[in-house]
């Protein structure tokens, strides 16, 4: 039985006014050598698709994510049905999944395991049926009131505990259901004030949490990715896992960055006040790429909206360092985005997909169009080329020394810039690729 009344989506050209087909999106196409799918890994986000209906701070729900049950557990029977029949007619091959997306979660922790094992044998059918695969599975350690002061970084020892057990049964999911990669995202791993707050032990404490999932998830040969997802604040007021940056710093204090990357997300980047081209940047510079949360936030609002991307511009970007980075290996762009409140119908989640598959389809080609075209990385390589030869290679090399270098300044004549940095000519070039076609 259908559940949505829209059929597959398909490709049918950038000329195409048909509002339910892909514009850019050719999943089949060839772009730098990869096929568009192979090249975007697009993946749905079971929890914005099938479980968000609207509810904000100010408002109950305006969409219907029921499909027409009642009862909670055939509710989130139809919501897996629901959710493979949409990746099914939009042509996405991957998911994402917090444990709490899954089933309701029953009034103890024995009663949702037991809803956890129900469903699992019913994703693994529907998983094979449409040959859909899990990009990553996590737990969903923010939402439920013991969790009020934190997870891993809860003042309560069982509280951490409680936390570990959904982390050890969601890694078990991931595990059984062939998952790619494992994220920790900390809503609640921060503070809203430090008078109440021992942060050493905190950090400590939050290590020990990722530690003990590695050991776990690997001595029964997990061989996928796992993920730390930076955000700075909401819903604390400081997130530990503030940044990439911080991030590196935490995963280098306690020994877990050969263990973990990072999934980087468009909106939370906004928030950090770095462009989400930085963030993927210093990921890559660093080795930790991983995985995309694709989405965007509204320039004037200062919180996390999860928009779906349509800035083709910051699309581009990101693909640009996609490609830079080599591609995705276990990641993807896993669409954390949810239709605004007042795009309630079920179309919308169709119409939604197709703006952020297109988006980035269109992205990738331009980035591809980009590192072709040369101009700009040979901009850059020339601008730095005096650390080529001479005394700038003894700089890169590390075979110079202080004094050697003073003594050498001290030889010149006299040393002024005159280089431009000719930031209006490459912003002229990246607008020429990118619309020169106009
Ligand atoms: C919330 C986060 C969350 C993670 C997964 O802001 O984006 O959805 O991606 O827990
Ligand atoms: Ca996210
Ligand atoms: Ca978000």
């Amino acid at each position: 039985m259908e559940l949505f009344k829209i059929g597959k989506i398909k490709y049918e050209g950038p000329q195409s006014k048909n509002p339910y087909a892909f514009k850019h999106y050719d999943p089949a196409a060839m772009v730098g050598g990869k096929t568009m799918a192979e090249q975007l890994r697009f993946s749905l986000s079971y929890w914005h698709t099938l479980c968000g209906d609207g509810t904000d701070m100010f408002g109950i729900g305006t969409a219907d994510k029921n499909f027409g049950e009642t009862d909670p557990l055939a509710i989130y029977r139809k919501k897996a049905y629901a959710a493979f029949e949409l990746m099914d007619k939009l042509d996405i091959p991957y998911f994402c999944f917090h444990d709490k997306d899954l089933v309701p979660e029953g009034g103890s922790l024995q009663a949702f395991q037991a809803n956890l094992d129900a469903i699992v044998p019913l994703l693994k059918e529907l998983m094979q049926k449409y040959d859909k695969k899990l990009l990553w599975g996590t737990a969903n350690c923010f939402n439920h009131p013991r969790y009020v002061h934190g997870a891993a970084t809860s003042c309560s020892a069982d509280v951490f505990s409680y936390a570990a057990a959904q982390i050890k049964k969601a890694l078990d999911i991931t595990m059984e259901l062939g998952g790619q990669g494992y994220v920790f995202w900390g809503g609640r791993e921060g503070y809203d004030t430090l008078l109440n707050t021992d942060m050493e032990l905190e950090l400590d404490n939050m290590a020990q949490m990722m530690r003990m999932a590695v050991d776990y998830a690997r001595g029964r040969g997990y061989t996928g990715d796992f993920y730390i997802e930076p955000k700075p604040k909401e819903p604390t007021k400081h997130q530990y896992d503030f940044d990439v940056a911080t991030v590196l710093g935490f995963l280098r204090k306690y020994g877990l960055d050969k263990e973990f990357k990072v999934n980087i997300e468009a909106n939370h980047a906004t928030l950090a006040q770095h462009t989400f081209q930085h963030e993927l940047y210093t990921a890559r510079i660093n080795g930790v790429f991983g995985s995309i949360d694709a989405n965007q936030g509204d320039q004037l609002i200062g919180w996390d909206t999860d928009q779906f991307p349509t800035n083709v511009y910051d699309t581009t970007l990101c693909m640009l360092e996609v490609l830079r980075a080599g591609g995705f290996v276990n990641g993807g762009l896993n669409f954390d985005a949810k239709t605004r409140r007042g795009s309630m119908n079920h179309e919308d989640i169709f119409l939604a997909y197709i703006a952020g598959m297109d988006s980035f389809a269109l992205g990738l080609k331009l980035a591809q169009k980009i590192v072709e075209d040369g101009r700009i990385d040979a901009f850059v390589k020339e601008r730095y080329a005096s650390f080529q030869t001479g005394i700038g290679a003894e700089i890169r090399r590390g075979t110079t020394t202080l004094e050697k270098l003073s003594d050498y300044a001290l030889s010149l004549d006299v040393v002024e810039e005159k280089n431009s940095g000719r930031q209006e000519y490459l912003e002229n070039v990246m607008n020429e690729i990118m619309f020169g076609g106009c």
